[in-house]
């Protein structure tokens, strides 16, 4: 029933979206060498891709609109000229209005479904938010539930439904969702909570362990009480000026990073499937509350984040892949050195008890943080870390992420005004 809820969730969610009908083909194009311009106005997208079985339209055309809030001018299917799978594999010909940020991740995600996805783009600046309310735009999921796929990253779909539902509508700066948890869910919870406290002392840094504490005494951490993202978002504004937003699911790198930059972290609010306690692939609340709030209540470390964001905003998509493995060898998974021994400082293993039992037993490897190394290592993001950075202090992080950052090159050089909560841009050629 929990799935059939779901699906209801999802229906609701597609259908006000307004289709528009195949427009009459604006001008030709070649289907063998396809060619994108997205610098006119409006900017068009030439795709091309080949659907193995079975191919639906109205399903892709459902999928383009409402992912990537797209208009489409030309949609074509003819008889694949290669076809792999079978005899009924087609080719689709779509011209399209994609935003220069998405036009990254429709690809990637399209080449997950289609092959043979040619488009023929440079590497432009891909737009990017220049002051806080720009937020709003950077909402951009790069997973959504979709019932019809095997739904191996359990949650509570309950509470999925409804968070998709908020994050179409919200603003930032709105208060965020109080959420009544079930008892269920606050067992999940309970279970998170009071298995890796147990761990946090002999396990997470020093800083982690000063704002837990704080949290305890301010804002509800407690074993049958899950934190709501207002007041936790309160307490780390007055902490560190970090603001939370509520988000439906994993963002594109270059939407969650652009967002830090503004010290707004944009945080799931629902909570994991109670079958996987101790482990989820993706982020839910246990991973935000346990694992990252108590780190962006510390000066140093959301100064940290901050410059991860800020090194982002203007930056092409290969850079901005490079800051986003950054972000997950340390922000989600690093360790560092603390009087003589290694904690963890990473949220991805301070909300994970498997994972942090995991990475400081004699198990994985460990290499010291240095960011053109660990920009370019590979990483993944089902199972545990094959390998871990260390940091020696925070400090050092930060002062070696600077030197990083100073050498993308980007076609302008910005300044972050705290008091306007905006991005200035000097020397525009
Ligand atoms: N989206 N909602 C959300 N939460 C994250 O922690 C997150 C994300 N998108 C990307 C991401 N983390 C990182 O792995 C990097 O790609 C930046
Ligand atoms: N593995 C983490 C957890 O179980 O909480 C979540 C990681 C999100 C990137
Ligand atoms: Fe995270």
């Amino acid at each position: 029933t929990e799935l059939s809820r779901a699906a209801k969730v999802f229906e609701v969610q597609t259908l006000p979206l307004t289709f528009h009908p195949l427009s009459p083909l604006t001008h030709l194009f070649c289907p063998y060498c396809f060619h994108l311009s997205y610098s006119a106005s409006p900017p068009l997208l030439l795709l091309s891709f080949c659907l193995p079985v079975p191919p639906s339209y109205p399903h892709i055309n459902i999928w383009l609109l409402q992912m990537f809030e797209t208009q489409i001018h030309h949609f074509e299917t003819r008889k694949a000229k290669k076809h792999k799978n079978s005899a009924d594999d087609l080719d689709i010909f779509v011209e399209c209005e994609v935003h220069s940020a998405d036009v990254n991740i429709l690809i990637t995600s399209l080449k997950r479904a289609a092959e043979d996805v040619k488009t023929g783009r440079e590497d432009k600046v891909p737009w990017f938010p220049r002051k806080i309310q720009d937020l709003d735009k950077c909402h951009h999921l790069i997973t959504t539930y979709d019932p019809s796929l095997d739904h191996s990253h359990p949650v509570s779909l309950r509470l999925l439904g409804y968070c998709w539902f908020v994050f179409q509508k919200e603003t930032i700066g709105d208060p965020l969702p109080r959420i009544e948890y079930t008892a269920q869910e606050t067992a999940t919870w309970r279970e998170v909570y009071r298995k890796l406290s147990s761990l946090y002392p002999t396990h997470a840094c020093t800083q982690y362990l000063d704002a837990f504490q704080q949290l305890k005494k301010y804002c509800g951490y407690q074993e049958d009480n899950i934190p709501q993202l207002q007041d936790v978002s309160g307490f780390l504004k007055e902490r560190t000026g970090f603001q939370l937003r509520p988000v439906a699911g994993l963002l594109s790198a270059h939407d969650f990073l652009a967002s830090l930059a503004f010290r707004v972290f944009q945080c799931t609010q629902y909570i994991r499937h109670f079958s996987s306690p101790m482990h989820s692939p993706e982020p839910d609340c246990c991973h935000e509350l346990l694992g990252h709030v108590p780190m962006l209540a510390n000066k140093e470390f959301a100064q940290f984040s901050q410059d991860i964001g800020l090194a982002s905003l203007g930056s092409s998509e290969t850079e901005i892949e490079k800051l986003a493995t950054l972000y997950w060898f340390t922000v989600e998974f690093g360790l560092c050195k603390q009087n003589g021994s290694i904690r963890a400082y990473g949220a991805g293993l301070l909300s994970s008890y498997g994972e942090l039992m995991y990475a400081l037993s004699n198990k994985p490897e460990y290499k010291p943080f240095d960011p053109e190394v660990t920009a370019v290592h590979p990483y993944q993001d089902q199972a545990f870390q094959p390998v871990y950075f260390i940091a020696e202090s925070f400090e050092d992080a930060k002062a070696k992420l600077q030197n990083y950052s100073m050498k993308i090159k980007k076609p302008f050089s910005l300044h972050y005004d705290p008091f306007t909560s905006s991005v200035e841009i000097l020397n525009t050629p």
